[in-house]
């Protein structure tokens, strides 16, 4: 057979399972981690933390500053789930595998997924720093076949071929919006189109100065995937890219190209405000 069967929903039903017999909540909203973004499920309450390796069926994750957990807890008296760590296609998972978690919240009882994210900025008039309200993405994998979605579609996820229109909720981004000019944080905001890459490397400067042309604002090598197979199970989503370098697009430059230290530094740096902003967001959840 030459199909892939990825995760079957019976798969991915016993390891929701697994989770709810080991914890009493029931969590609506979940949030997946970007990269020095790990302190958002530090800051739950009454926490419930399963490490990746005791889930059975689980993938691993690998890179320095990912925990590898999906912690459950309380934020002002909200349930929430979190992936603290996601999976990268770089680390050799499948996407389809990377996204299985997103499924896993489905099964648990998640309405709403907070993606988050470190990106190199595209756009000129971005700095270091800011944060990014993802208004679309640009899944380049998927230009070549590579998507969450292929392989037999069971239908109760969601249909064989899901729009991707409005992918990232116009209410929610308007929430988030108020929010921040409620947090005085508007100087730092953003709105823009994540790319999504597969990665390790960084993209050349000719590459870059390409994902401009196609609108691209920000590049990252995550989150388009999941966010993906989040639509296609009718869960909705709100994204947003904390820009932690800016894309140095001249050939023959001196400027020193995005590192890993400094991906992790500015989420260090910016970390208190992208966690206001959250716990904001999912104070006001109700309203939209
Ligand atoms: Cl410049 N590129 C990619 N692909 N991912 C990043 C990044 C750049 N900066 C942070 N993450």
């Amino acid at each position: 057979e030459d199909v892939i069967d990825g995760y079957s929903y019976e798969r991915i039903e016993s390891i929701s399972k697994f989770l709810l017999d080991r914890t009493k909540q029931r969590p609506e909203i979940g949030i997946i981690c970007g990269t020095g973004m790990g302190g958002l499920a530090d800051m739950l309450e009454d926490k419930e933390i399963f490490p990746y390796k005791d889930i059975p069926d689980f993938p691993v994750s690998t890179v320095p500053g990912h925990s590898g957990r999906l912690v459950f807890g309380n934020l002002n008296g909200k349930s929430i789930i979190c992936m603290q760590g996601r999976f990268h296609v770089y680390e050799g998972y499948s996407v389809w595998k990377c996204a299985m978690p997103v499924r896993v919240m489905k099964l648990i009882g998640v309405k709403t997924l907070i993606v988050t994210n470190a990106a190199g900025g595209l756009n000129r008039n971005f700095t270091v720093g800011d944060i990014m309200f993802i208004k679309d993405h640009i899944n380049f994998p998927g230009f070549g076949g590579d998507n969450p979605l292929r392989g037999r579609n069971d239908d109760r996820w969601g249909p064989r071929f899901p729009p991707m229109s409005n992918a990232y909720d116009l209410g929610l981004r308007q929430l988030a919006r108020t929010v921040a000019k409620e947090l005085n944080l508007e100087k730092y905001l953003q709105e823009g189109v994540y790319c999504m890459l597969g990665g390790p490397s960084y993209e050349t400067v000719s590459e870059m100065m390409a994902l401009t042309l196609l609108g691209a604002d920000a590049v990252g090598m995550s989150t388009a995937h999941e966010v993906i197979a989040a639509r296609h199970c009718g869960i909705r989503v709100f994204g947003m890219s904390l820009i932690t370098n800016i894309c140095v697009m001249e050939h023959d430059s001196e400027k020193p190209l995005a590192n890993h230290e400094e991906v992790m530094e500015t989420g260090n740096r910016r970390r208190k405000d992208l966690e206001k902003l959250v716990t904001g967001i999912i104070m006001k959840l109700d309203t939209v």
